[in-house]
């Protein structure tokens, strides 16, 4: 029996990246699904797990971990990967380029993403939508200097849980409609992480 369990949907970009960096790692898993509109988590049984009520969370053996990014470091970590160099310096890199796909990149695209992508009737306020825009353009500008700088990865110059969520941001930022600029480097490493086994998995879908 596994003794790690992902609780969460997989249509969520946030379990997506632990399932992916779950299965590059090769570790054995059993999945639950909780998060709307599958499972409501606001209930006592998943609050216990996380007050926030939100997915993913995993269980290894009886430890319990919320936050994506926390727990693709951890999962790597504990699991000895390549995917989060032990060097300070070139683990800070990493870490750096994830704090900053959570805090700054993701923290842009919400009134955008729901009001063109979801078509959410209460999100149709122009200067919202426009400016949502702006700033999550202004990020991926950011990422294309760094991936075309990098040689085509977030740090170090190889593959790191860091392109993992950055993929899976990239993702959205090609799956929303709306007139993008061309960034060059963001679609060469959105396409190549695409091409690999777990892109396919977690990207290659229809579900955005
Ligand atoms: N910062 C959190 C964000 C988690 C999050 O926003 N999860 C969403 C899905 S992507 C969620 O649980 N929404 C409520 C639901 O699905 O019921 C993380 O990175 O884990």
């Amino acid at each position: 029996m596994a003794t790690l369990k992902i609780l969460g949907r997989v249509t969520s970009i946030n379990v997506r990246k632990v399932r992916w960096t779950a299965d590059l790692i090769g570790i054995d898993y059993e999945t639950e699904v909780w998060g709307m509109p599958d499972r409501d988590p606001r209930v006592p049984e998943f609050l216990q797990l996380n007050p926030n009520a939100q997915v993913p969370v995993i269980i290894d053996d009886g430890f319990v971990l919320w936050e994506s990014n926390a727990i693709m470091r951890y999962l790597a970590e504990s699991r000895r990967s390549g995917l989060w160099p032990v060097a300070a310096k070139e683990r800070a890199l990493v870490d750096q380029w994830l704090t900053w796909q959570v805090a700054e990149l993701n923290a842009q695209w919400g009134y955008a993403v729901y009001a063109l992508m979801r078509r959410n009737p209460a999100f149709t306020d122009e200067k919202r939508i426009v400016d949502s825009i702006r700033n999550w353009t202004a990020r991926m500008q950011i990422l294309e200097v760094q991936l075309a700088a990098g040689g085509g990865f977030a740090a170090n110059g190889r593959l790191s849980i860091a392109d993992i969520g950055l993929a899976v941001s990239s993702h959205r930022w090609f799956s929303t409609p709306f007139d993008k600029p061309d960034l060059p480097a963001v679609s060469e490493h959105y396409e190549r992480l695409k091409a690999t086994p777990e892109g396919q998995k977690y990207m290659g879908g229809s579900t955005p």
